[in-house]
């Protein structure tokens, strides 16, 4: 998937603060690697109030001062790695056929730079050639006008595209007549979505980051920050220097929990000077998060037998159902059954719990360690359970946090991107944009998959992403794409979704956000909405990679003009001035009102979440407790629970390099972290090669041989690696009953020698 790596790999546990040095030395080699001059000028214009583009490294909100360089290694290396200045034209096709391509690794297919001009596969040839816009969109529309049902196309998005983009792909989608639209929060954040708003009647969190500056404690679960949201290291140095208490539960001590250095405070460079990240670790066993939220639960429930401060007993009793089931529950639990659960000593539950019946207002944050398991919505509801109990809602300096992927992951489902529509919403977008929208259910990214295979799908839109290897069970999706009749990326660089294809096969490369968009009323912005619920604008003010490339928005008003040549919907006009779609959006969304004026505010604007104003929107009115029993993850005697995440040097399927600093990492990708007694009952050494299989819930079995074994510190049973490598393992059938999120943080595996 990498580079050829550049030696022999290496590891040498990690000792040194997270950012500081090690992060800008990255930097800068990384830059001088691209050759990207314009870097230091477009950094500077990044994350600004009032102007200046959106970083899409990750959705953690924008400093709410406003004007500080807040920034990070890894935005950096994602905004440059879009503004590379290398290109691939049509030259670069016509010399190499798909079948030679599909042999290059992901990162070398990537690396060879921006898409410049609207491709077609030949299977005469097994060339792409070059198209033109019009007949490209011909193609999209005729395809799709063929179909013998709308339900026979999927219209896939990744969390890159802006809210007015979203919202005219929606539309296409539903106007044709299909409720198909999966996303890649189907993999990522699906379980929180469901869980907060079965307990809270609002699928977000409700925290911001005035919540964050003035909150006592802070537990941190299942996130790798100082790779994935390098920006909340500021966050978490910041509660620290404050006094406030930061629990990290994580089986691995990951870089965010041990110190920082700061790359913008100029002192601390300076000086060398690092700051505690965390008061507090935890290293519960893969999956075991429930059971140590219960655990919390329990204690406090314990704890207010004596103590009747440790329950807030007055917010229970005015705003939550259930409490007297969950609290039965929670006395049912046994203290055995919660450590064996969690892999934690029942000490260091008592120790958490402290840390939480001490503090006056908490907040709870977690990212895809709780999310990607079979249990991931009870997980997040027993979140839920545990902040209810002190009252840790609907006020400042408290609440759920989800930490969200792609920098509009959340813009995207508030703009209807959702396989489940509500009536609700269909009502309005009927009335609004006058079309009569299918009110079925669509499909999510796995069972688009399954379609695809058994060929009920036939037709796959990719605005974004590179669903080929980002989805699990790979061979199984590359299968299913190719069963397609028409394949349609939507890209900005060559990566493997456009070598694994259908029958017919578009690449269409669009604008990157960090390029000037010009229509006929000026330049456009767009608005995108971050893991806080902030919606502010984002404006591109680079040159365009390619004069030929168009904005996401005008391409899929070209295809839906295509598909639906008689449609009443003004596509053209809509493109010509993306107001016009705010302005529709304002009538169709919650929240969006009078968005127009309100995302030119210096911060833009926060949509409204009910259950922040202790207002819920579920049926009994209230915040709902949960009572799902605790789920049985402890690895059958000889197997392991292994979790595929990202290195510090990736962008999801985007490979940097074969270096995963903060964990000691150097040229090595095909590797798998293992606790060390666990590797030697199976008579395994540092760096010796390994055959991991891994069991699916129906018995077949996958696996990936000559990996490397590392030593981690990590309890005993669980196993890491990285995605999208691991995807190998993943089996397609084995996604969550509860969200239908495929499992990829606990994978039964076994590891033994290579044979
Ligand atoms: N630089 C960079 N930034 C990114 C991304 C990227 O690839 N690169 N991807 C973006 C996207 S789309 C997303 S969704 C986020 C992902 O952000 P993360 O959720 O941080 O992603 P992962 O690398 O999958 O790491 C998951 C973490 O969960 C831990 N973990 C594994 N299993 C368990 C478990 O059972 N319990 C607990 N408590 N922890 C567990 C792992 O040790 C790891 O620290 O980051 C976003 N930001
Ligand atoms: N095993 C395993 N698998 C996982 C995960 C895991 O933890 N474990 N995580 C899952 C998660 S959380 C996610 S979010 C998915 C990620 O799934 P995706 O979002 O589908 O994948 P990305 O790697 O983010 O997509 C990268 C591609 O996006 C395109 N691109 C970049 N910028 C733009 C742009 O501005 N516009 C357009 N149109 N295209 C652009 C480029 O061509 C690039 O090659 O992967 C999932 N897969
Ligand atoms: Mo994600």
């Amino acid at each position: 998937m990498g580079p050829v790596p550049e030696g022999e790999p290496e590891f040498h546990p990690y000792h040194h603060p997270a950012a500081g040095w090690g992060a800008a030395k990255s930097v800068t080699r990384f830059m001088a690697r691209e050759r990207a001059t314009d870097g230091p000028r477009a950094i500077l214009k990044m994350n600004h109030e009032n102007g200046g583009f959106d970083c899409p490294g990750c959705a953690w909100p924008d400093d709410l001062k406003g004007l500080k360089l807040d920034i990070c290694e890894n935005g950096i290396k994602h905004v440059t790695w879009e503004m590379t200045p290398k290109r691939v034209g049509r030259d670069f096709f016509a010399a190499h056929s798909v079948t030679e391509l599909s042999e290059w690794t992901d990162y070398a297919l990537e690396d060879q730079g921006r898409l410049t001009e609207p491709m077609v596969y030949d299977p005469d040839t097994d060339h792409y050639v070059p198209i033109s816009w019009r007949d490209a969109f011909e193609l999209v529309g005729r395809t799709l006008r063929e179909l013998d049902d709308p339900n026979q196309a999927s219209f896939y998005t990744s969390g890159r595209l802006g809210n007015e983009a979203t919202f005219l792909y929606q539309l296409w989608a539903r106007e044709l007549g299909t409720n198909n639209l999966p996303d890649c929060s189907n993999m990522c954040h699906e379980a929180s979505g469901r869980a907060l708003q079965a307990a809270l009647g609002t699928g977000k969190g409700t925290c911001d980051l005035k919540d964050w500056e003035s909150t006592d404690a802070l537990f941190i679960m299942g996130v790798n920050a100082a790779s994935n949201a390098p920006r909340m290291l500021t966050a978490l140095a910041e509660a620290y220097h404050r006094g406030a208490q930061i629990v990290h539960v994580n089986p691995l001590v990951e870089a965010a929990a041990t110190r920082t250095i700061i790359p913008h405070d100029f002192t601390d460079m300076a000086l060398n000077k690092s700051t505690r990240t965390s008061t507090l670790n935890l290293q519960v066993r893969i999956g075991g998060d429930m059971a140590f939220l219960r655990g919390l639960a329990k204690a406090v429930l314990e704890q207010s037998g004596t103590d009747p401060k440790a329950l807030d007993q007055e917010f229970i009793d005015r705003h939550t159902t259930g409490f007297e089931e969950y609290r039965a529950l929670c006395e049912d639990t046994s203290w055995d059954e919660i450590e064996r659960q969690s892999g934690l000593t029942r000490e260091a539950i008592l120790k958490a719990a402290r840390v939480y019946g001490e503090a006056d207002r908490s907040i709870i944050s977690w990212c895809l360690g709780v999310t990607q398991h079979e249990h991931g919505v009870d997980t997040v509801r027993e979140i839920v359970n545990v902040l209810l109990l002190r009252g840790n809602l609907g006020r400042e300096g408290a609440g759920p946090s989800p930490v969200r992927g792609h920098s509009n992951v959340q813009g995207n489902r508030t703009c209807g991107i959702d396989h489940r529509p509500t009536e609700e919403f269909l009502q309005r977008l009927a009335d609004v944009c006058k079309i009569d929208p299918p009110r079925a259910h669509g499909l999510d990214t796995v069972h688009t998959i399954k379609a695809m295979r058994a060929g009920d799908v036939k037709v796959f839109v990719g605005m974004g992403g590179n669903f080929a290897l980002a989805a699990p069970d790979t061979p199984y999706t590359y299968a299913a794409l190719r069963n397609c009749e028409l394949t349609v990326q939507v890209s900005t660089k060559l990566n493997r979704s456009h070598v694994v294809h259908g029958r017919k096969a578009l690449i269409l490369p669009c604008l990157g956000r960090t390029e000037k968009d010009q229509q006929k009323a000026g330049v456009q912005s767009t608005s995108v909405e971050d893991s806080m619920s902030m919606v502010h604008l984002s404006v591109g003010m680079k040159r365009p990679a390619s004069k030929h490339l168009l904005s996401e928005p005008a391409i899929i008003a070209g295809m839906a003009r295509a598909t639906l040549p008689e449609s009443d919907t003004p596509w053209e006009w809509y493109i010509e001035d993306y107001d016009r779609v705010r302005d529709t959006m304002a009538q169709v969304l919650d929240g969006f009102e009078d968005c127009n004026r309100r995302v030119r505010l210096p911060l833009g604007f926060r949509i409204k979440q009910p259950a922040r104003e202790l207002v819920f929107l579920t049926e009994s009115g209230k915040a709902e407790f949960s009572t799902a029993p605790l789920p049985d993850v402890v690895p059958a005697a000889g197997t392991l629970a292994l979790g595929t995440m990202r290195s510090h040097d990736q962008w999801n399927t985007t490979i940097y390099s074969d270096n995963d600093r903060y964990r000691g990492i150097k040229n090595l990708r095909s590797l798998v972290f293992m606790n060390k007694d666990d590797m030697r009952e199976r008579g395994i050494s540092e760096m010796d090669p390994v055959d991991i299989t891994s069991t699916a819930r129906d018995g077949s079995t996958r696996s990936l041989n000559g990996y490397l074994a590392i030593p981690y510190d990590m309890p005993r049973g669980c196993a890491a690696g990285y995605m999208p490598e691991m995807n190998v393992l993943c089996a397609l059938d084995d996604y969550s009953t509860q969200s239908d999120q495929p499992i990829m943080k606990h994978v039964k595996v076994t590891v033994e020698p290579a044979g």
